[in-house]
């Protein structure tokens, strides 16, 4: 059996948090057309009968740090690499490569893991969308690569197979109760609390029905989360940062706000097989980018 952490790194947008839903078989990380979907690391336990790996899906590497939540954005890749036994590198070949890539590249160089190159969006990359000749002469600086569609779920179990191959044989006690802890929860597949859990479910839907600028200014706290028997009350806000996004988030005659959260509820209510009631509201707090 083996057991270690691994970490998936790349720039936004590559479908890091895709490729680990396709992994785990389910939805753990939320994900959306628009890049910087992933705020946080976060991590999550798959387990077969070759061990068990604790898999962090991180934030894309920001080639331009705007703001203080780039910057702290940027500030967590190379904390969760340090901490990795092996980390997976993630390119969207249906893209040209940028800088960002060699940001991804510089960090990788400075850990000593083994390390998987995975090509992914094979299904989208189909003639003058295929820039694979941007990225393969990478393939040096990695121990393994594979060409994957996290979104098709195609060739996903061999990249697990790869993971397993090239994880060390060893096993390292902070990682072995970390693993210990995250079996004993409840929600045994998501480390987040399900506070954090149903605000991010909030935060992807209103990502989905505002496009542009606007989710780069909003936030979702989830104030209160109560078992009434016949249904689950969640009484939630969408924080944003100008009284102009407010109106916006609303929506002419609160149409926008209700798609959003008739979406939300829908989701949160097949996920815990309970009916729930979501009591969604937008504020407006001008400095909730520095908070936290
Ligand atoms: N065609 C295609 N689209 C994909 C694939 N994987 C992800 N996508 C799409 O790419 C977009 C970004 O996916 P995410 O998984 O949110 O990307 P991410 O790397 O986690 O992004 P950040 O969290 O912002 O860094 C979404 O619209 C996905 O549906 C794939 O294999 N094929
Ligand atoms: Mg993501």
């Amino acid at each position: 059996m083996k057991y270690g952490k691994v970490a998936i790194v790349g720039r936004p947008n590559t479908g890091k948090s895709t490729l680990i839903n396709a992994i785990m078989n389910q939805k753990v990380s939320i994900t959306s057309p628009l890049p910087q979907t992933t705020r946080r690391a976060q991590t999550v336990l798959f387990s077969d009968d070759r061990g068990k790996i604790l898999f962090t899906d991180t934030p894309g590497l920001i080639g331009k740090v705007v703001d203080l939540m780039s910057k702290r954005v940027n500030e967590e890749i190379p904390r969760e690499l340090a901490k990795t036994d092996l980390a997976v590198a993630v390119v969207d070949i249906s893209r040209p490569k940028n800088e960002e890539e060699n940001k991804v590249l510089g960090l990788l160089r400075k850990i000593n893991t083994k390390k998987i190159l995975v090509y992914n969006k094979i299904d989208q990359a189909v003639g003058p969308a295929n820039h694979f000749p941007d990225y393969n002469y990478l393939e040096d600086e990695f121990d393994k690569t594979v060409m994957v569609s996290g979104l098709k779920s195609k060739n996903v179990k061999t990249l697990v197979n790869l993971i397993f191959e090239l994880l060390p044989q060893k096993e390292n006690r902070g990682v072995m109760k970390e693993i210990e802890a995250m079996s004993s929860e409840v929600r045994p597949l998501t480390a987040m609390g399900a506070r954090e859990y149903i605000s991010e479910i909030i935060r992807e839907k209103a990502y989905l029905f505002l496009r542009e600028e606007i989710p780069y200014t909003i936030n979702v706290k989830v104030k209160e989360v109560v078992d009434k028997k016949k249904l689950i009350y969640i009484k939630a806000e969408i924080i944003t940062s100008a009284d102009r996004y407010k109106k916006m988030i609303i929506g002419t005659g609160g149409k926008k706000i209700r798609e959003i959260g008739y979406n939300a509820r829908k989701e949160l209510e097949l996920m815990s097989a309970r009916k729930v009631f979501l009591d969604l509201t937008v504020v407006v707090d001008t400095h909730w980018m520095e908070g936290e």
